[in-house]
Protein backbone atom coordinates (compact mmCIF):
# COMPACT_ATOMS: atom_id res chain seq x y z
CA UNK A 1 0.00 0.00 0.00
CA UNK A 2 1.18 3.57 -0.88
CA UNK A 3 1.35 5.46 2.24
CA UNK A 4 2.46 9.45 3.27
CA UNK A 5 3.03 11.07 6.49
CA UNK A 6 1.57 14.50 6.63
CA UNK A 7 2.41 17.21 9.74
CA UNK A 8 0.09 20.05 10.08
CA UNK A 9 -1.33 22.00 12.83
CA UNK A 10 -4.38 20.43 12.95
CA UNK A 11 -5.68 16.67 11.61
CA UNK A 12 -7.97 18.34 9.58
CA UNK A 13 -5.56 20.19 7.72
CA UNK A 14 -3.18 17.09 7.20
CA UNK A 15 -5.80 15.41 5.86
CA UNK A 16 -6.59 17.76 3.53
CA UNK A 17 -2.99 16.89 2.63
CA UNK A 18 -3.31 13.69 2.59
CA UNK A 19 -6.63 13.62 -0.30
CA UNK A 20 -4.47 16.00 -2.02
CA UNK A 21 -1.83 13.06 -2.41
CA UNK A 22 -3.45 9.80 -2.70
CA UNK A 23 -7.17 10.95 -3.53
CA UNK A 24 -10.19 10.88 -2.08
CA UNK A 25 -10.18 6.80 -1.27
CA UNK A 26 -7.34 7.86 1.05
CA UNK A 27 -7.44 5.70 4.65
CA UNK A 28 -6.24 7.01 7.71
CA UNK A 29 -4.17 4.87 9.20
CA UNK A 30 -2.70 6.45 12.21
CA UNK A 31 -2.87 9.93 14.16
CA UNK A 32 -0.36 11.47 16.88
CA UNK A 33 0.48 14.54 18.52
CA UNK A 34 3.98 15.47 17.58
CA UNK A 35 5.13 18.07 20.80
CA UNK A 36 8.46 19.76 20.20
CA UNK A 37 11.77 19.28 22.58
CA UNK A 38 13.52 21.17 25.02
CA UNK A 39 12.46 24.66 25.54
CA UNK A 40 10.87 25.19 22.10
CA UNK A 41 7.66 23.41 23.78
CA UNK A 42 7.52 26.90 25.67
CA UNK A 43 6.13 28.90 22.24
CA UNK A 44 5.56 25.71 19.96
CA UNK A 45 1.76 24.55 19.61
CA UNK A 46 1.63 20.75 19.27
CA UNK A 47 1.91 19.30 15.54
CA UNK A 48 -0.66 16.38 14.45
CA UNK A 49 0.71 13.52 12.31
CA UNK A 50 -1.14 11.93 10.13
CA UNK A 51 -0.24 8.57 8.64
CA UNK A 52 -2.53 7.69 5.28
CA UNK A 53 -2.46 4.88 2.54
CA UNK A 54 -4.54 4.00 -0.48
CA UNK A 55 -6.45 0.67 0.14
CA UNK A 56 -5.70 -1.90 -2.61
CA UNK A 57 -8.93 -2.64 -4.80
CA UNK A 58 -10.96 -5.75 -3.15
CA UNK A 59 -12.91 -8.18 -5.29
CA UNK A 60 -16.11 -7.34 -6.42
CA UNK A 61 -18.66 -9.94 -5.32
CA UNK A 62 -18.96 -11.65 -8.58
CA UNK A 63 -15.22 -11.75 -8.59
CA UNK A 64 -14.68 -13.08 -5.04
CA UNK A 65 -17.32 -15.94 -5.76
CA UNK A 66 -15.57 -16.98 -9.06
CA UNK A 67 -12.60 -16.53 -7.11
CA UNK A 68 -13.42 -19.29 -4.54
CA UNK A 69 -15.28 -21.51 -6.87
CA UNK A 70 -11.71 -21.17 -9.28
CA UNK A 71 -9.83 -22.24 -6.25
CA UNK A 72 -11.97 -25.19 -4.87
CA UNK A 73 -12.27 -26.41 -8.49
CA UNK A 74 -8.40 -25.85 -9.32
CA UNK A 75 -7.72 -27.71 -5.79
CA UNK A 76 -9.82 -30.43 -6.61
CA UNK A 77 -8.44 -31.35 -10.15
CA UNK A 78 -4.86 -31.17 -8.52
CA UNK A 79 -6.17 -33.43 -5.79
CA UNK A 80 -7.43 -35.68 -8.70
CA UNK A 81 -4.12 -35.86 -10.38
CA UNK A 82 -1.65 -35.58 -7.49
CA UNK A 83 -2.78 -37.21 -4.26
CA UNK A 84 0.21 -35.75 -2.22
CA UNK A 85 -1.26 -32.15 -0.04
CA UNK A 86 2.78 -30.78 -0.67
CA UNK A 87 2.86 -31.35 -4.66
CA UNK A 88 -0.68 -28.82 -5.27
CA UNK A 89 -1.03 -25.07 -6.33
CA UNK A 90 0.27 -22.46 -4.69
CA UNK A 91 -2.72 -20.90 -3.50
CA UNK A 92 -3.63 -22.97 -0.67
CA UNK A 93 -2.49 -23.43 2.72
CA UNK A 94 -1.40 -27.06 2.78
CA UNK A 95 -3.73 -27.52 5.62
CA UNK A 96 -6.44 -26.45 3.84
CA UNK A 97 -5.25 -28.83 0.95
CA UNK A 98 -5.30 -32.11 3.00
CA UNK A 99 -8.73 -30.54 4.21
CA UNK A 100 -10.15 -30.48 0.63
CA UNK A 101 -9.08 -34.11 0.07
CA UNK A 102 -10.22 -35.64 3.24
CA UNK A 103 -13.85 -33.51 2.78
CA UNK A 104 -13.55 -35.14 -1.04
CA UNK A 105 -13.04 -38.42 0.02
CA UNK A 106 -15.61 -38.72 3.16
CA UNK A 107 -18.23 -37.08 1.17
CA UNK A 108 -21.87 -37.67 2.49
CA UNK A 109 -20.34 -39.62 5.62
CA UNK A 110 -21.80 -37.95 8.40
CA UNK A 111 -24.52 -35.89 6.52
CA UNK A 112 -22.03 -32.70 6.28
CA UNK A 113 -21.48 -31.17 2.79
CA UNK A 114 -18.07 -30.98 1.50
CA UNK A 115 -17.58 -27.55 2.30
CA UNK A 116 -18.94 -27.61 5.63
CA UNK A 117 -16.57 -30.21 6.64
CA UNK A 118 -13.81 -28.09 5.43
CA UNK A 119 -14.92 -25.24 7.40
CA UNK A 120 -15.35 -27.53 10.60
CA UNK A 121 -11.36 -28.32 9.42
CA UNK A 122 -10.68 -24.57 10.08
CA UNK A 123 -12.35 -24.20 13.36
CA UNK A 124 -15.99 -23.51 12.95
CA UNK A 125 -17.72 -25.77 15.54
CA UNK A 126 -19.11 -28.95 14.88
CA UNK A 127 -22.75 -27.60 16.21
CA UNK A 128 -22.50 -24.77 13.73
CA UNK A 129 -21.46 -26.93 10.87
CA UNK A 130 -24.56 -29.10 11.71
CA UNK A 131 -26.64 -26.17 11.44
CA UNK A 132 -25.03 -24.67 8.18
CA UNK A 133 -25.02 -27.93 6.55
CA UNK A 134 -28.89 -27.79 7.34
CA UNK A 135 -29.62 -23.90 6.13
CA UNK A 136 -27.08 -23.93 3.29
CA UNK A 137 -29.20 -27.54 2.27
CA UNK A 138 -32.45 -25.05 2.94
CA UNK A 139 -30.78 -22.16 0.88
CA UNK A 140 -29.67 -24.37 -2.45
CA UNK A 141 -33.56 -24.88 -3.02
CA UNK A 142 -33.62 -26.84 -5.82
CA UNK A 143 -30.51 -26.19 -7.56
CA UNK A 144 -27.43 -29.33 -6.85
CA UNK A 145 -24.01 -28.00 -7.34
CA UNK A 146 -22.02 -29.19 -9.77
CA UNK A 147 -18.63 -29.59 -7.93
CA UNK A 148 -17.40 -28.58 -3.90
CA UNK A 149 -16.10 -25.18 -5.58
CA UNK A 150 -19.84 -24.45 -6.56
CA UNK A 151 -21.22 -25.44 -3.65
CA UNK A 152 -18.74 -23.69 -1.30
CA UNK A 153 -20.23 -20.85 -3.43
CA UNK A 154 -23.46 -21.63 -1.80
CA UNK A 155 -22.58 -21.90 1.48
CA UNK A 156 -21.12 -18.54 1.82
CA UNK A 157 -24.37 -17.34 0.49
CA UNK A 158 -26.36 -18.99 3.07
CA UNK A 159 -24.06 -17.85 5.67
CA UNK A 160 -23.55 -13.91 4.46
CA UNK A 161 -27.05 -13.59 4.01
CA UNK A 162 -28.10 -15.74 7.53
CA UNK A 163 -25.44 -12.75 8.85
CA UNK A 164 -26.97 -9.76 7.46
CA UNK A 165 -30.63 -10.80 8.61
CA UNK A 166 -29.16 -11.07 12.10
CA UNK A 167 -27.86 -7.20 11.37
CA UNK A 168 -31.23 -6.35 10.73
CA UNK A 169 -32.75 -7.73 13.23
CA UNK A 170 -30.27 -6.18 15.52
CA UNK A 171 -30.83 -2.37 13.70
CA UNK A 172 -32.09 0.55 16.00
CA UNK A 173 -33.74 3.51 14.52
CA UNK A 174 -32.45 7.33 14.62
CA UNK A 175 -28.96 7.94 15.32
CA UNK A 176 -28.75 6.11 18.36
CA UNK A 177 -25.30 6.35 20.84
CA UNK A 178 -22.54 3.90 20.94
CA UNK A 179 -21.71 2.15 23.73
CA UNK A 180 -19.01 -0.10 24.41
CA UNK A 181 -19.07 -2.30 27.17
CA UNK A 182 -16.95 -5.47 28.41
CA UNK A 183 -14.65 -6.72 31.06
CA UNK A 184 -12.00 -4.38 31.64
CA UNK A 185 -9.06 -3.91 29.33
CA UNK A 186 -10.25 -5.37 26.17
CA UNK A 187 -9.99 -2.34 24.47
CA UNK A 188 -13.28 -0.93 24.88
CA UNK A 189 -11.67 3.10 24.92
CA UNK A 190 -8.80 2.29 22.32
CA UNK A 191 -11.59 1.32 19.59
CA UNK A 192 -13.49 3.83 20.98
CA UNK A 193 -10.80 6.17 19.88
CA UNK A 194 -10.44 4.34 16.70
CA UNK A 195 -13.96 4.79 15.47
CA UNK A 196 -14.17 8.15 16.78
CA UNK A 197 -10.99 9.59 14.65
CA UNK A 198 -12.99 7.82 11.42
CA UNK A 199 -15.99 9.44 12.26
CA UNK A 200 -14.22 12.78 12.74
CA UNK A 201 -12.17 12.60 9.75
CA UNK A 202 -14.97 11.81 7.60
CA UNK A 203 -16.06 14.85 8.52
CA UNK A 204 -20.07 13.89 8.00
CA UNK A 205 -21.35 14.34 11.08
CA UNK A 206 -20.49 15.65 14.63
CA UNK A 207 -19.06 14.10 17.18
CA UNK A 208 -19.31 14.34 20.85
CA UNK A 209 -18.08 11.74 23.40
CA UNK A 210 -19.08 11.30 27.02
CA UNK A 211 -16.57 9.50 29.37
CA UNK A 212 -17.99 8.63 32.39
CA UNK A 213 -17.20 6.44 35.81
CA UNK A 214 -19.16 3.68 35.42
CA UNK A 215 -19.43 0.27 38.67
CA UNK A 216 -15.69 1.93 38.89
CA UNK A 217 -13.91 5.12 38.11
CA UNK A 218 -12.96 5.82 34.42
CA UNK A 219 -9.26 6.56 33.81
CA UNK A 220 -9.14 6.44 30.57
CA UNK A 221 -6.80 10.00 30.37
CA UNK A 222 -5.56 8.81 26.66
CA UNK A 223 -9.12 9.91 25.24
CA UNK A 224 -9.27 13.36 26.12
CA UNK A 225 -5.83 13.48 24.84
CA UNK A 226 -7.17 11.74 21.67
CA UNK A 227 -10.69 13.90 21.98
CA UNK A 228 -8.33 17.59 22.04
CA UNK A 229 -6.48 16.19 18.90
CA UNK A 230 -9.29 15.85 17.09
CA UNK A 231 -11.16 18.93 18.67
CA UNK A 232 -14.03 16.31 19.49
CA UNK A 233 -15.20 17.47 22.84
CA UNK A 234 -14.78 14.50 25.55
CA UNK A 235 -17.05 15.35 28.49
CA UNK A 236 -17.05 13.60 31.98
CA UNK A 237 -20.53 14.24 33.17
CA UNK A 238 -24.16 13.14 31.28
CA UNK A 239 -26.69 15.37 31.50
CA UNK A 240 -30.18 13.90 30.14
CA UNK A 241 -31.93 18.04 30.17
CA UNK A 242 -28.82 18.25 27.37
CA UNK A 243 -30.22 18.41 23.66
CA UNK A 244 -27.93 16.96 21.28
CA UNK A 245 -28.76 17.71 17.78
CA UNK A 246 -30.00 14.85 15.95
CA UNK A 247 -27.00 14.45 13.64
CA UNK A 248 -24.61 14.44 16.07
CA UNK A 249 -22.75 10.73 16.62
CA UNK A 250 -22.73 10.25 20.63
CA UNK A 251 -20.22 7.81 21.81
CA UNK A 252 -19.99 6.74 25.85
CA UNK A 253 -17.14 5.44 26.90
CA UNK A 254 -17.30 3.34 30.08
CA UNK A 255 -15.08 1.17 32.01
CA UNK A 256 -15.43 -2.54 32.62
CA UNK A 257 -17.05 -4.83 34.37
CA UNK A 258 -15.50 -8.18 35.56
CA UNK A 259 -17.05 -11.33 34.39
CA UNK A 260 -18.81 -12.55 37.31
CA UNK A 261 -19.47 -9.31 39.23
CA UNK A 262 -23.40 -8.95 38.64
CA UNK A 263 -23.57 -5.82 40.96
CA UNK A 264 -21.10 -3.98 38.50
CA UNK A 265 -23.49 -5.60 35.87
CA UNK A 266 -26.74 -4.10 37.45
CA UNK A 267 -24.97 -1.03 37.88
CA UNK A 268 -24.05 -0.77 33.92
CA UNK A 269 -27.65 -1.81 32.88
CA UNK A 270 -29.27 0.66 35.14
CA UNK A 271 -26.96 3.99 33.53
CA UNK A 272 -27.00 2.30 30.23
CA UNK A 273 -31.16 2.75 30.74
CA UNK A 274 -29.93 6.72 29.92
CA UNK A 275 -28.81 6.68 26.94
CA UNK A 276 -31.63 4.37 25.61
CA UNK A 277 -32.35 3.22 23.04
CA UNK A 278 -28.34 2.80 22.28
CA UNK A 279 -26.19 0.43 20.25
CA UNK A 280 -24.52 -1.59 22.97
CA UNK A 281 -22.01 -3.45 21.37
CA UNK A 282 -19.88 -6.15 23.41
CA UNK A 283 -16.21 -5.83 23.16
CA UNK A 284 -14.66 -8.72 23.03
CA UNK A 285 -10.76 -9.50 22.77
CA UNK A 286 -10.03 -12.47 20.47
CA UNK A 287 -6.74 -13.13 21.73
CA UNK A 288 -8.80 -14.91 24.84
CA UNK A 289 -9.77 -18.80 24.34
CA UNK A 290 -12.97 -19.40 22.80
CA UNK A 291 -14.73 -20.64 25.90
CA UNK A 292 -13.82 -17.78 28.22
CA UNK A 293 -15.07 -15.55 25.20
CA UNK A 294 -18.54 -17.26 25.32
CA UNK A 295 -18.60 -17.21 28.86
CA UNK A 296 -18.04 -13.27 28.91
CA UNK A 297 -20.75 -13.32 26.08
CA UNK A 298 -23.54 -15.35 28.42
CA UNK A 299 -22.36 -13.06 31.16
CA UNK A 300 -23.24 -9.51 29.37
CA UNK A 301 -26.35 -11.25 27.41
CA UNK A 302 -28.50 -9.48 30.33
CA UNK A 303 -27.62 -6.28 29.08
CA UNK A 304 -29.81 -5.12 25.56
CA UNK A 305 -26.48 -5.95 23.18
CA UNK A 306 -26.77 -5.04 20.00
CA UNK A 307 -23.37 -6.46 17.93
CA UNK A 308 -19.88 -7.32 19.19
CA UNK A 309 -16.64 -5.63 18.78
CA UNK A 310 -13.84 -7.80 17.80
CA UNK A 311 -10.37 -6.81 19.05
CA UNK A 312 -6.80 -7.60 19.34
CA UNK A 313 -7.29 -8.73 15.69
CA UNK A 314 -3.62 -8.24 15.15
CA UNK A 315 -3.13 -11.15 17.87
CA UNK A 316 -5.57 -13.95 16.70
CA UNK A 317 -5.06 -15.09 12.92
CA UNK A 318 -8.30 -17.23 13.05
CA UNK A 319 -11.21 -15.87 11.33
CA UNK A 320 -12.95 -19.16 12.16
CA UNK A 321 -13.25 -17.05 16.38
CA UNK A 322 -15.11 -14.62 14.68
CA UNK A 323 -17.10 -16.90 12.89
CA UNK A 324 -17.92 -19.06 16.35
CA UNK A 325 -18.92 -15.75 18.33
CA UNK A 326 -21.36 -14.40 15.84
CA UNK A 327 -23.18 -17.90 15.51
CA UNK A 328 -22.95 -18.38 19.47
CA UNK A 329 -24.02 -14.83 20.74
CA UNK A 330 -26.34 -14.17 17.29
CA UNK A 331 -25.43 -10.53 17.41
CA UNK A 332 -23.84 -9.19 14.10
CA UNK A 333 -20.09 -8.74 14.22
CA UNK A 334 -20.26 -4.95 13.92
CA UNK A 335 -16.42 -4.02 13.73
CA UNK A 336 -13.17 -5.29 13.87
CA UNK A 337 -10.35 -3.72 15.24
CA UNK A 338 -6.22 -4.98 15.42
CA UNK A 339 -3.45 -3.39 17.21
CA UNK A 340 -3.04 -0.04 19.23
CA UNK A 341 -2.10 2.70 16.14
CA UNK A 342 -5.34 4.93 16.21
CA UNK A 343 -7.37 4.70 13.98
CA UNK A 344 -5.15 1.37 12.67
CA UNK A 345 -6.86 -1.13 11.57
CA UNK A 346 -10.53 -0.69 12.01
CA UNK A 347 -12.67 -1.94 10.17
CA UNK A 348 -16.45 -3.08 9.61
CA UNK A 349 -17.25 -6.53 10.13
CA UNK A 350 -18.40 -7.27 6.42
CA UNK A 351 -19.64 -11.30 6.18
CA UNK A 352 -18.89 -11.33 2.89
CA UNK A 353 -14.91 -10.03 3.50
CA UNK A 354 -14.42 -12.45 6.79
CA UNK A 355 -15.98 -15.19 4.83
CA UNK A 356 -13.20 -15.02 1.90
CA UNK A 357 -10.43 -13.70 4.41
CA UNK A 358 -11.32 -16.50 6.60
CA UNK A 359 -11.55 -19.53 3.39
CA UNK A 360 -7.93 -18.11 1.43
CA UNK A 361 -6.26 -16.42 4.49
CA UNK A 362 -3.56 -18.31 6.80
CA UNK A 363 -5.05 -19.81 9.16
CA UNK A 364 -5.55 -23.86 7.47
CA UNK A 365 -1.94 -23.28 7.11
N1 LIG B 1 -2.37 -5.59 20.52
C1 LIG B 1 -3.48 -4.90 20.74
N2 LIG B 1 -3.60 -4.15 21.84
C2 LIG B 1 -4.75 -3.47 22.04
C3 LIG B 1 -5.83 -3.53 21.12
N3 LIG B 1 -6.85 -2.78 21.61
C4 LIG B 1 -6.40 -2.27 22.77
N4 LIG B 1 -5.15 -2.68 23.03
C5 LIG B 1 -4.35 -2.36 24.22
O1 LIG B 1 -5.00 -2.97 25.34
C6 LIG B 1 -4.86 -2.15 26.49
C7 LIG B 1 -6.24 -1.83 27.08
O2 LIG B 1 -6.95 -1.04 26.16
P1 LIG B 1 -8.14 -0.06 26.57
O3 LIG B 1 -8.69 0.50 25.31
O4 LIG B 1 -7.74 0.88 27.63
O5 LIG B 1 -9.14 -1.13 27.19
P2 LIG B 1 -10.56 -0.85 27.86
O6 LIG B 1 -11.42 -1.98 27.45
O7 LIG B 1 -11.04 0.50 27.54
O8 LIG B 1 -10.20 -0.98 29.40
P3 LIG B 1 -11.11 -0.55 30.66
O9 LIG B 1 -11.72 0.77 30.35
O10 LIG B 1 -10.15 -0.53 31.80
O11 LIG B 1 -12.14 -1.62 30.82
C8 LIG B 1 -4.11 -0.91 26.05
O12 LIG B 1 -2.73 -1.09 26.34
C9 LIG B 1 -4.33 -0.87 24.54
O13 LIG B 1 -3.28 -0.23 23.84
C10 LIG B 1 -5.67 -4.37 19.95
O14 LIG B 1 -6.54 -4.51 19.08
N5 LIG B 1 -4.48 -5.01 19.81
MG1 LIG C 1 -11.63 2.06 28.81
Amino acid sequence: METVKITAATAQEALEEVREKLGPEAVVLNVRQLSANGVAKLWSKPRVEVQAGRPEARPNEKEALKQIAGKVEQLERELHARPQPAAVGPNFPPKLLGMMREAHREKGGDGLSPSVKILEGMGLLPSHSRWLSGIARNHLGGTKPRNTGEEMGQVRDALTDYCHDVAVRHELPGNPARILVGTPGTGKTTTLCKWITRESLSGNQPVRVWRLDGPSPNTAEFLNVHGELLQVPIERTFDNADKVPVDTLKFVDLPGVAAGDTAGLEELGRQLRFFAPAQVLLTLNVAYDLGTLLSHARFFSALPLSGLVLTHMDEEPRLSKCWNLMLGTQLPVVHLSGGQNVPGDFRPGLPEQLFDDWLTGEEGA
